[in-house]
């Protein structure tokens, strides 16, 4: 397969002004006619045209009227080359597909019976020939013709202008969108789906129609979705002044979903996942995430939408941005410390990993062989970060100056992440020459700090070094421009006032200090006593930082630290040294024994009076196996499973009665309710729970059976669930069972039950996995179906996937070749599961690469899956 370089990007010699699309939907088989306008961009030479197609099947071509003879054009698997066309010319063109057989959801396919589109990266050259790439941006006009009985609901982007009958039952929609727009943005949907209506006034009086099309049996779950769009829509106005643009927006949920939603002008079409929540079926997190890609999506249509990518090495363009502006919504709306706990969390666990191994990029990459491979961590999540970074630098205010520059700077254009970068520094006349290197260089940065107190002179020197460790392709990192957000505490737990060499006023409280070079050195004046650094708070760049702070010193920004990120991050680097210590016990066949000061230290916290409850909960969550792997030069997935659990059961015995008093002081009080507070209390009583059933003990056993039989929603069902998934005894079997019983029609739900039991710690787990491959239920034409079961064992459950008899491997390898005819794109997503594997032992790394190269050598794989295996074995 070939290399696609960014370096080689090059303007299109042609433009597609207008594009009339129309659609003949059938049972078997959809027929399109499409009429392009097309001229030649003045400064271009006569080129031929070259149409990206794939999986077409091309009925005629006409040029201004005239049908073209087959020596006129050529025709390969992923292209249409016209020899010889004017300056400007009308080009009609009829294709014929087989949505019913797309298994790669990709272009034009079928969901329930419905049709529905993805085009985001390169599907839409699967509906018909065209110009698929972002800087061609068209206006459309689509109709749609099908059967009224089987799709009365016909929608694509814009505005519906025409609708009415044909002959034999069937009938049309014809949608006009005013907005030029890339081919990734369009959007189709036939089918017969329940509507939901409401409105939103924009802030200029604007009414706009909000319409969500889901299946019948799921018009109940659509509150919850459409409640968080308005909000999304009224903050968008508030924090960015950003007001929608067209007079309907539309959501459609689909169960079969490569993604988690897609942001197609004025109609979103969505995981049904991220849509259908109510009490009993979703769980907090459910809802949490429901509003965070509901708010995602609806930001696209400004950043994004109005302004796009100009080539898909700027997907991060769009992404980070709009990750970025959904974090700051989302920690609105609830509690911003615990947001940022999880997006950290988030960002460590899985992008770290992703810059440590073979995938390696860099926030705007340069090279790719399938683009849908470059749908990361790094392109969303670091992007983000490299956002968020910006808007520290500059202030909210500077921030939205910037953000306004660009939006109206840039609107209807398709630009670079390099335009963003300059449209904040020409708002803020800012120089970020050198802050452009986050986005081309890879890996996760690391600084190494160290202090010295001068007690005579009064003054704290913090000396610090930047290095980035190699990634493939840039073995040598420049020096980054890295916001280093510190604080110094003093013996109270206040912060000190922070004065550098040569100013007068000190800044009271969190100081941003700006590092620039390799190696770096910042002295205070007038501190009076030693202080405890808190650095890096909020974690201000996404880097890794060194700093030897004694175990006390922890403890006490655990206890005492303003920046509320910083005191969760102490308790976790606690956790982190106790666990790492264990692991080596583990490995080397002493007994392992739990620290009492660390002990001591959560037992207080359980104890305390902190009101926010979900932050108490995430201060008792452990760092997860795979976060552990992060300080591990050769990684024991065994050692690290076994000092995890004996952390978990040590606490849980030393503290037992106290787990147990949180546990029944927190029993809920009067009806559900779903606000931050009461979130918090569930996510803390049920973290209780999950203590408590480490003791293994009959009577905590029927407590969990009790809480799982009588809850009334689902996050407390799940919580008690995913315990007794991990044990032996009866109650498992009961509960599982009740549980499919009760919900075998409602798939979302279902594939909680998937997971849960991929996920347990039990020995069979993979027995267990594999026979439930052949569940009914299951479906591995269902990217749901696959996440929840297959990708839920291999990417969430190291000790059972790393089992060093190989089996876990090959497992996933004979699924990652049965999936990869049916859809590339997720099969992809699962063979990543192996990017890891020379972090191994050599027992590991062997059975890992006899996968990687059993599925390299099999003849017709993807180009997807093809990239990551390859890059794998390089
Ligand atoms: N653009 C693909 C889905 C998303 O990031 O919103
Ligand atoms: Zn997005």
């Amino acid at each position: 397969p070939q290399t696609i370089y960014l370096k080689n990007y090059k303007i299109p010699d042609y433009r597609i002004e207008t594009i009339d699309l129309h659609f003949e939907l059938g049972e078997k088989q959809t027929t399109v006619r499409s009429r392009l306008a097309i001229s030649r961009h003045s400064e271009a030479q006569a080129s031929p045209l070259v149409l990206n197609g794939e999986a077409l099947e091309l009925l005629s071509i006409k040029l201004d009227g005239q049908i073209l003879d087959k020596k006129d054009y050529q025709q390969n698997p992923e292209s249409l080359t016209l020899f010889q066309v004017p300056e400007r010319f009308t080009l009609e063109i009829e294709t014929r597909i087989y949505p019913q057989d797309n298994t790669t959801l990709s272009g034009l396919y079928t969901s329930g019976g419905n049709f529905c589109t993805q085009c985001e990266a390169e599907g839409f050259r699967r509906i018909t020939y065209f110009l698929d790439r972002p800087d061609v941006m068209a206006r459309y006009t689509t109709t749609i013709v099908a059967d009224k009985k089987k799709y009365p609901v016909l929608l694509s982007n814009g505005n519906l202008v025409a609708q009415g009958e044909e002959d034999n039952g069937r009938h049309f929609a014809k949608w006009q969108d005013p907005f030029p727009k890339p081919s990734y943005l369009f959007a189709l949907v036939a089918g017969d789906l329940a509507r939901i209506e409401d409105e939103f006034v924009t802030r200029s009086g604007r009414k706009v129609t909000l319409h969500m099309y889901v299946q019948s049996h799921n018009r109940d779950k659509c509150e919850h979705a459409m409640a968080s769009l308005k909000r999304a829509m009224a903050w968008d106005e508030q924090v960015y002044g950003r007001e929608y643009d067209l007079d309907i927006y539309m959501i459609v949920a689909v169960d079969d979903f490569n993604m988690g939603a897609m942001e197609n002008k004025g109609l979103n079409i969505f995981n049904s996942k991220y849509v259908l929540a109510k009490p009993e079926t979703a769980t907090d997190t459910d809802y949490e995430n429901i509003e965070g890609v509901i708010a995602h999506e609806y930001f696209h249509n400004w950043s994004g939408n109005r302004v796009t990518c100009r080539d898909w090495f700027q997907l991060s363009l769009k992404e980070g941005f709009t990750v970025f502006r959904d974090q700051q919504f989302s920690a609105d709306q609830g509690s911003p410390a615990v947001k940022r706990i999880q997006d950290v969390n988030h960002l460590r666990t899985y992008q770290f990993r992703e810059d440590a191994g073979p995938m390696a990029h860099p926030v705007r990459p340069e090279a790719y062989v399938e683009v849908n491979n470059f749908y990361t961590m790094t392109v969303y999540e670091k992007g983000a970060e490299i956002v968020r970074m910006l808007y520290h630098l500059l202030g909210p205010e500077g921030f939205r100056q910037g953000t306004d520059l660009y939006f109206q700077r840039h609107d209807g254009q398709a630009v670079t992440t390099d335009d963003f970068v300059k449209a904040l520094e020409d708002a803020n006349a800012i120089d970020f020459s050198q802050f452009r290197r986050w986005y081309s260089q890879a890996g996760a940065p690391e600084l190494r700090i160290s202090r010295a107190y001068d007690s005579e002179k009064s003054t704290y020197t913090l000396k610090v070094k930047q290095t980035c460790p190699p990634t493939p392709g840039q073995p040598h990192k420049a020096p980054l421009h890295i916001p280093l957000a510190t604080g110094l505490l003093d013996s109270e737990g206040q912060d000190l006032p922070l004065r550098l060499a040569g100013e007068t006023t000190p800044v009271t409280g969190t100081r941003t200090l700006e590092l620039r070079q390799e190696e770096e050195t910042f002295v205070f004046h007038d501190i009076p006593c030693e202080p405890v650094p808190s650095l890096l708070r909020g974690f201000s760049a996404p880097v890794k930082l060194y700093l030897d702070l004694k175990d006390e010193e922890r403890y006490f920004l655990l206890a005492h630290d303003n920046d509320r990120f910083n005191r969760w991050e102490a308790g976790q680097q606690l956790a982190v040294k106790v666990l790492l210590e264990l692991v080596k016990d583990y490995q080397q066949g002493r007994p392992l024994v739990l620290d009492s000061a660390f002990i001591d230290t959560i037992g207080k916290i359980l104890e305390s009076d902190e009101p926010d409850q979900a932050f108490v909960a995430h201060i008792l969550a452990l760092p997860s196996e795979h976060y552990l792997t992060e300080f591990m030069a050769v990684i024991d997935p065994d050692a690290i499973h076994e000092a995890r659990c004996f952390i978990r059961q040590s606490l849980a015995k030393a503290l037992r009665e106290t787990f147990a008093a949180t546990y029944k002081a927190l029993t809920e009080t009067g009806a559900y309710r779903r606000d931050p507070k009461e979130m918090g209390r569930r996510k803390l009583r049920n973290t209780c729970l999950g203590y408590l059933m480490e003791l293994d003990e009959p009577d905590i056993r029927g407590q969990c059976l009790q809480q799982f039989n009588s809850a009334d929603n689902m996050t407390d069902v799940i919580a008690a669930l995913s315990s007794l998934a991990d044990i032996d005894g009866p109650e498992r079997k009961i509960a599982l069972q009740t549980f499919y019983d009760r919900w075998q029609e409602d798939s979302l739900v279902i594939d909680k039950w998937f997971t849960l039991q991929a996920l347990s710690r039990r020995q069979d787990t993979l027995a267990i996995v594999q026979e439930l491959t052949h569940h009914p239920a299951f479906k591995l034409t269902n990217p749901n179906k696959v996440r929840a079961l297959i990708g839920a064992f291999s990417q969430g459950n190291p000790a059972r996937f790393h089992d060093p008899s190989g089996k876990g491997y090959r497992f996933l390898g004979d699924y990652v070749l049965k999936l990869d005819p049916l859809n590339p794109q997720v099969a992809a997503r699962l063979v990543s599961a192996f990017n890891l594997w020379q972090r191994y032992d050599q027992n590991r790394q062997g059975l890992m690469k006899a996968q990687l190269e059993r599925i390299a050598k099999t003849p017709q794989i993807s180009k997807d899956v093809y990239e990551i295996v390859s890059k794998n074995l390089a």
